[in-house]
């Protein structure tokens, strides 16, 4: 009888607030890569229960919003994904409120159309100030050599900077970002009446009105991995897929399917005084960056060539004392 308290306590902190996928959900995507696993999934969160957009009498997704991004110090609330403000959920609409935030632009691809338009997993509550800044900028480090850099990105988005054609988020929700545009790429495919194919890009000119693509592929890549799955998030994702759209999204649930998913597969073999990065075509990225421990943001393009053969690409680097780190982009 002595251990009910603790176990009370555990009940408590929340602990049981955590639900896991049902087993077998992800059976189908088990032990695949690249596309395959990206088909895979696609198969298993497609169809899923739509909350319509249209603001009316039954549920919509302003109603979903203020409950999924309800300000955990005020159940009156909801937070801003970008700016962290807490705005009142009566506030909804109106000029000094908030209102609702397509993390994947609705101009690229999305159109107003549902399913995609009212997806939960790609919608989050906005002061409408902060939102309107935002507009259609792909997420991408800001360059502070933009003429139109600004860091803060504006008095009410403090902690996000921006510059002529693209937004950088708070460190704490790039991942969530990152994440949630994965789930995009796998969601839709294309393949079903009125949704869309929506594809990630490092080519940043591909990133237009009249395309569905967005950015930047690599650097999403790299947020999601500075930037881990935590409890809120996880409890965001079962709360859609419990009370509202029936289905999850994969990266946060396994978040180590990203690189299997979106980046290629590289090998490194090492011969003599020189080293062999190779990695499959069907990826197609044939950019090689570099760059050194003491200088990790620092990323420069390899002078070497990739060159292709057969089903591969491969570059030759020259083995150098100190550590380095790669990535491979689109040109
Ligand atoms: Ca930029
Ligand atoms: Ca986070």
């Amino acid at each position: 009888m002595k251990l009910l308290p603790f176990v009370l306590g555990l009940v408590g902190s929340g602990l049981l607030l955590r639900a896991d996928p049902p087993p077998g959900y992800y059976a189908a995507a088990e032990g695949k890569r690249g596309l395959a696993l990206r088909q895979a999934l696609h198969g298993i969160v497609r169809n899923h229960r739509v909350i319509p957009y249209a603001s009316g009498a039954q549920l919509d997704t302003s109603d979903a919003l203020r409950v999924l991004d309800q300000d955990p110090a005020n159940s009156g609330n909801v937070v801003g994904i970008y700016s962290r403000l807490s705005r009142s959920k009566a506030s909804f609409g109106l000029a000094a409120g908030w209102n609702r935030e397509h993390l994947w632009c609705n101009g690229y691809g999305i159109e107003s159309r549902e399913p995609a338009y009212s997806d939960l997993h790609n919608l989050r509550a906005e002061d409408m100030t902060v939102n309107s800044d935002r507009g259609n900028k792909y997420f991408d480090e800001s360059n502070p050599s933009d003429p139109e850099y600004a860091n803060p990105a504006g008095a009410e988005a403090l902690l996000s900077s921006t510059d002529s054609d693209s937004w950088e988020p708070p460190e704490f929700v790039k991942g969530d970002i990152a994440r949630a545009m994965f789930y995009m790429a796998v969601r839709y495919m294309g393949d079903a009446a009125g949704e869309p194919a929506l594809t990630l890009t490092d080519a940043i000119g591909q990133i237009t009105a009249s395309g569905s693509s967005m950015g930047r592929h690599t650097v999403l890549v790299h947020w999601h991995l500075q930037d881990p799955v935590d409890a809120a998030e996880a409890g965001r994702n079962d709360a859609i897929y419990r009370d509202y759209q029936r289905n999850r999204n994969p990266f946060v649930d396994r978040p180590e399917w990203v690189l299997e998913a979106f980046m290629p597969q590289l090998t490194l073999s090492v011969s003599g005084t020189s080293a062999t990065l190779e990695w499959a075509a069907d990826a197609s990225p044939i950019v090689v960056l570099e760059a050194t421990r003491t200088a990790i943001s620092n990323w420069s393009t390899v002078t070497n060539v990739p060159t292709q053969a057969g089903a591969f690409w491969k570059v030759t680097l020259p083995l150098e004392p100190e550590e380095r780190f790669f990535r491979l982009r689109l040109p």
